[in-house]
């Protein structure tokens, strides 16, 4: 792997023919990657810099919203507004779609993102992420009020997905449908240097991400999978399986790409359509990088990419990874479970 930069590699991701990177996107991401650079300048300074702590308010998802959820969400807004890349924005902190101002030029892409993704670890100084997804605009949307349905598209269409990680590291995970590239923060000039890529998963490496404190919720045949996987039952699958939970979708997700292993978020099955993470600003992108990476991601059975969008903040199970791993589950999920 030559030894590049961000914007050389977008640059010369654009001059590619039928370039995945027009210039517009390049900008886009460009804009996010600056951005994502002072989200994790604002986090590292943690309580020397008061960005730790709850506001004592609460988001449109019902959860409280950390100081930095907040930052985030406003530099993110900022940074990307008056660019002229953008036709709206929509955040997992902000009940509504964002419109670009009218003093601003309105461009032809759509960018949902979350801007701090696990932020109860940044209390406690573990990793968290900045997660981005990004759509063009339909066709004729510069022209009108951009509304929520515009930003209701099936995973599959997105043109760009990725997210920063600040952890011991600074970096930023991207893909433009050309496969996945890892990027790390060279603090000493302000560079994302090109670390790694392109990505793949390995496959057999056992370690499996999943909350056990929510087994209650899930169906007969994610239990099933989970028992055997790490040994309680036998079975075709039985194997001594590790488990590693973070609290952070951006830092398991991070660890699957770079050595393998299965991430789990079932939907509830005692609650019909009642699940955990975020379908347009978590497992959409998520989904493209780890497809990208020649992963697989579902909801436990249907691919995540092929899901119906009908809420700007609805919520889908999640199974993704090693796509022998995510096959497994989906065959137990077929065989075990009546589908709500
Ligand atoms: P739980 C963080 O809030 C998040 O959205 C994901 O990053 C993470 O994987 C999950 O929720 C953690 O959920 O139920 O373990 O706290």
């Amino acid at each position: 792997m030559k030894p590049t930069t961000l914007t050389r590699f977008l640059i010369e991701q654009q001059r590619e023919p039928n370039s995945a990177c027009p210039a517009e996107l390049r900008l886009l991401i460009e804009t996010v990657a600056r951005a994502c650079k002072v989200i994790a300048q604002a986090i590292s300074k943690g309580a020397l810099g008061d960005v730790l702590g709850s506001l004592g308010s609460e988001n449109v998802q019902g959860e409280v919203q950390k100081k930095l959820d907040v930052i985030a969400n406003d530099l993110l807004v900022d940074a990307n507004e008056w660019g002229g890349h953008l036709a709206a924005m929509a955040s997992e902190e902000m009940e509504t779609i964002h419109r670009i101002p009218g003093r601003y030029p309105k461009g032809e892409y759509l960018l949902l993102y979350d801007p701090i993704d696990g932020s109860s670890n940044i209390d406690v100084d573990l990793s968290v992420g900045t997660i981005f997804s990004v759509f063009k605009a339909p066709e004729g949307a510069s022209g009108r009020e951009v509304t929520e349905a515009d930003f209701l598209q099936k995973g599959s269409e997105q043109v760009a997905a990725g997210y920063a990680i600040y952890g011991p590291q600074t970096m930023l995970v991207l893909t433009i449908g050309t496969g996945v590239y890892e990027f790390t923060l060279d603090r000493e000039v302000g560079a994302w240097r090109m670390t790694d890529g392109p990505l793949r998963i390995a496959s057999g490496n056992p370690e499996v991400a999943i909350n056990m404190a929510r087994r209650s919720q899930w169906s007969p045949g994610i239990a099933r999978y989970i028992d055997e996987r790490v040994g309680c039952v036998d079975g075709p699958l039985a194997g001594q399986y590790n488990m590693r939970w973070t609290g952070s979708m951006v830092a398991d997700v991070h660890r699957i790409l770079k050595r393998g292993g299965v991430f789990l978020y079932p939907s509830d099955h005692t609650k019909p359509g009642k699940a955990r993470l975020r379908l347009l600003y978590e497992a959409n992108p998520m989904a493209m990088l780890i497809e990208q990476a020649g992963g697989a991601a579902t909801d436990g059975r249907e691919r995540i990419l092929d899901v119906e969008a009908i809420g700007l903040h609805q919520r889908v199970g999640v199974v993704l990874g090693d796509p022998e791993e995510v096959a497994k589950v989906r065959e137990l999920s077929l065989a075990m479970d009546v589908r709500e």
